[in-house]
């Protein structure tokens, strides 16, 4: 590994690309990366510890927390309170913002909010998951608690955003608006290693990525580039490949690297998609169009949606450029 960075000189090697001071993200960076560290050593034995399973407790989605994601939320949690520069965070697994109290933490510039472990119904089939999270400078006063509007801002505004991977390697992936770049644990020595660096999206791809499960449900326009993706035609390398994981992350993933379209649209049974906006579409977003790729709700760019609601949920339409344009015309035309 002689001559490969890691992440915290890359950190300072490119403090340029960050707004702020250095020192800010580095400890923001910190947290994430000895909270990751932690989850990841949980996740990779999670099939020996009696963490599968679930509290019986649910979650504002309603949906019954795993113990990993309890244990997932309480560690980023507790990182970022004593190490990070955040005044606050909002998170899926909590109902409300936590808005921290020690004088340390009020002194922060920086919210942060996060899907602590999304794709958790994976975790008893070991199947890849991830942590994502999203970085914004707070708009209330520094001193003062945080407060709602410091996290319902719209998707341009964040500073960071980036996510872990949970997979056949443990990998954290971010952007703070200069660029994508990918790191790989090693976990032998607990330092993340600049695997990936300026990750790009190919334009296009032969990869969809959509849970067909729930077709009938779909609109019009989705329905027909599902059929568009299957069609055979030789120019546009179509039939496409369905590949769907049912976690975000390892999707979103698998298509940065080789290129295809991700969506989770509106339907009869989810009007406004199942998606959060703001730990879940417009991190991803940040990084898809620092990426090169497009990230919309199927008309409008994901980043540009106001945020109204901590937990409000938006269609993704996600992945390469060409292939997301494509499906456009399909909505456009079709509904
Ligand atoms: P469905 C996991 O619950 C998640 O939030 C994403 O990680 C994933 O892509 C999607 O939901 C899967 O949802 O309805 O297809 O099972």
């Amino acid at each position: 590994m002689s001559g490969i960075k890691t992440l915290g000189e890359f950190l300072i090697e490119r403090q340029s690309d960050y707004q702020y001071a250095t020192g800010e993200l580095s400890r923001i960076f910190g947290a994430i990366r000895l909270a990751s560290r932690i989850v990841n050593r949980e996740v990779n034995k999670a099939g020996l510890a009696d963490i599968i399973g679930e509290t019986g407790v649910e979650n504002i989605q309603g949906e019954t927390q795993q113990k990993l994601d309890v244990f997932a939320d309480e560690k980023f949690m507790e990182a970022l309170r004593v190490r990070g520069d955040i005044c606050g965070i909002g998170s899926e697994e909590q109902d409300d913002f936590v808005a921290f109290e020690s004088e340390h933490s009020k002194s922060g510039k920086y919210v942060l909010l996060m899907d602590p472990l999304d794709g958790s119904s994976n975790i008893d089939v070991n199947v890849s998951i991830g942590t994502i999270f999203s970085v914004y400078r707070r708009v209330s006063q520094i001193g003062t608690p945080a407060v709602l509007g410091d996290f319902l801002q719209e998707g341009r505004k964040q500073v960071a955003a980036g996510y872990v991977i949970y997979g056949s390697s443990t990998m954290l992936v971010y952007t703070t608006g200069g660029g994508v770049n990918g790191f790989t644990y090693d976990p032998s020595i607990g330092v993340f290693y600049l695997s990936h660096p300026d990750m790009i999206i190919p334009e296009t791809g032969n990869i969809y990525s959509i849970n067909e499960g729930n077709y009938i449900h779909f609109p019009d326009g989705v329905k027909k580039y599902i059929k568009y993706c299957q069609e055979e035609d030789i120019e546009t390398h179509r039939p496409y490949t369905g590949r769907y994981i049912g976690s975000l992350v390892a999707d979103f993933h698998r298509n940065l690297i080789k290129g295809g379209i991700y969506i989770y649209p509106n339907s009869t049974k989810a009007p406004d998609g199942k998606l959060r906006l703001l730990y879940e579409c417009n991190p991803m977003a940040f990084l898809m169009e620092q990426a090169g790729g497009i990230a919309t709700d199927g008309k409008r760019a994901i980043l540009d949606i106001p945020a109204t609601d901590l937990h409000q949920r938006v269609p993704l339409f996600i992945g390469s450029k060409k292939m997301v344009e494509k499906a456009h015309e399909f909505v456009a035309e079709f509904g």
